[in-house]
């Protein structure tokens, strides 16, 4: 009936669904894919709606069996003419048996054995393996989460022989700034122009993993979910690739999700496992002011794109990230102005201590050293410094940013009086003893109190000096 449809008119006319007219060009057309007169061994997959028209899928089987990777692809346009045939039938497979001799536990224990205890079966199928000679195998499906693997086995179903392990673990990809360029090219003169590519050569940019995507192909995960302000503009890679440079709309979510994702796992490495554990989304090049902001109503964090846009500089995503943070620990955290500018001085901090690896000299304690191109004019270009001198109460100037500089730098002197870890672990069990009204005072005996809670005090006479040198009381007794 078939052969008749396609003599009678060609696919294009035939009558019935799409796979229907798939079938029947394959049949009068079947000869340059290797394929037989009469589809006998062809079943019927899928069928797949798309923007484009349609696409009829193919297995090739032996039997009842599918051949392992034996399939086509028929792609046709919404009035049923085929536009492309995409074909990996496999020639000439022998119709051998499709008895298995040996059951699936059996090739379920010998495909564990080969990969090692923490590999986990999690499907069992028959099909032909059809590389070199055909024949009939289990294909066992493992996975295992520590290490991260994904395997398919394929164990002989006659005689229990292992015939071929494949790795299946789709590991994401970006291309991003760690933390700028200006940092990772130690070139202070490197200015935005407009946006452009060639503002930034290719030795200023990192390939990445990306963690924890979902299988969207958006940048969409465990937690982070980096979007554009405009759907069309939201990064998709079905291969989950996601390599732009910094001209494409696209570049600042990647950098947003692996800023996020990175910090939100370094956090929990530090023992928190609920310190804003959560899919934090965020708005890339979301408006065009040169600022970005975390709402604490929408919970989402807006990244601008005035100047260099700032989802190109990792220091100003994990600063707002950093209010992110503390407004999970302290809901409403900041209603007075202290309270604020410790929620800035921390963010710097985040920043700082997610970025210092391999920054010495004038870099060290300088935030946002890429988008600050656009403003600063010290060298190198700085949105805020770590290290400067302000003492409270003498300092205080009454705008958070400016007075976050007074805490920061008590923070940043922890940091390099403890180490990394330990200063780090204080500063986020810190935030537990707080309540939104808090001060600098509260801010330091609630450090001092995670130093008491986490290390049984053992920090404390250097704590108390570093907030003594800042002019901040410590009232704890
Ligand atoms: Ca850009
Ligand atoms: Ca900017
Ligand atoms: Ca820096
Ligand atoms: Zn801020």
């Amino acid at each position: 009936m078939l052969v008749a449809l396609a003599v009678a008119g060609g696919a294009a006319a035939a009558p019935g669904g799409p796979g229907a007219k798939a079938r029947a060009f394959l049949v009068a057309n079947g000869a340059r894919y290797g394929l037989r007169g009469d589809l006998s061994d062809l079943r019927d997959a899928a069928v797949v709606a798309s923007p484009g028209g349609t696409h009829a899928h193919f297995q090739q089987v032996v039997g009842d069996v599918p051949v392992e990777g034996g399939v086509l692809n028929v792609g046709l346009d919404s009035a049923g003419n085929v536009l492309l045939v995409a074909s990996d039938y496999k020639a000439n497979v022998p119709a051998i048996s499709t008895k298995p001799a040996s059951p699936a536990a059996a090739a379920i224990a010998a495909a564990r054995q080969s990969l090692g205890a923490g590999a986990q079966a999690v499907r069992s199928e028959l099909v032909v393996y059809a590389e070199g000679t055909a024949a009939l195998a289990w294909k066992i499906a493992l996975s295992s989460d520590d290490p991260p693997g994904s395997w398919d086995v394929f164990v002989d179903a006659q005689h229990g022989a292992l015939l071929a392990t494949r790795n299946t673990l789709r590991q994401a990809d970006g291309r991003v700034f760690n933390p700028n360029p200006v940092v990772t090219l130690q070139n202070n003169s490197l200015r935005d122009q407009n946006n452009s590519a060639a503002a930034v050569p290719s030795n200023g940019y990192s390939v990445v993993t990306l963690l924890g995507l979902d299988s969207s192909g958006y940048l969409r995960g465990s937690y982070a979910n980096a979007t554009a302000k405009l759907k069309r503009d939201n990064a998709f890679a079905s291969n989950l690739s996601f390599q732009y440079d910094r001209s494409n709309v696209r570049f600042e979510q990647v950098m947003a999700y692996y800023h996020i994702d990175r910090t939100q796992r370094y956090i929990q490495s530090l023992g928190f496992a609920n310190v804003n554990n959560r899919q934090q989304t965020v708005v890339a090049n979301g408006t065009t002011a040169d600022n970005s902001f975390y709402s604490p109503s929408t919970k989402q964090i807006t990244l601008g794109t005035g100047g260099v846009d700032d989802g190109e500089d990792a220091d100003v995503i994990v600063h707002e990230y950093g209010h992110s943070v503390q407004d999970n620990q302290v809901p409403g955290f900041g209603s007075t102005s202290e309270g604020g500018a410790m929620g800035e001085g921390f963010g710097d901090y985040l920043a700082f201590t997610m970025s210092e690896a391999g920054q010495t000299g004038s870099y060290r304690a300088c935030v946002a050293e890429w988008d600050a191109t656009s403003y600063s004019s010290s060298t190198p270009p700085c949105l805020r410094r770590l290290d400067g001198n302000k003492v409270y109460p003498t300092n205080i100037a009454n705008e958070v940013h400016a007075d976050g500089e007074i805490w920061s730098r008590a923070l940043y002197d922890i940091w390099n009086a403890q180490g990394k870890t330990i200063a780090d672990r204080l500063v986020l069990q810190s935030h537990f003893y707080l309540t939104p009204s808090a001060n600098f005072t509260a801010g330091a005996n609630a450090i001092i109190t995670a130093d008491r809670a986490l290390y049984s005090g053992t920090h404390e006479t250097s704590l108390r000096s570093i907030f003594s040198a800042r002019g901040i009381p410590v009232t704890i007794q």
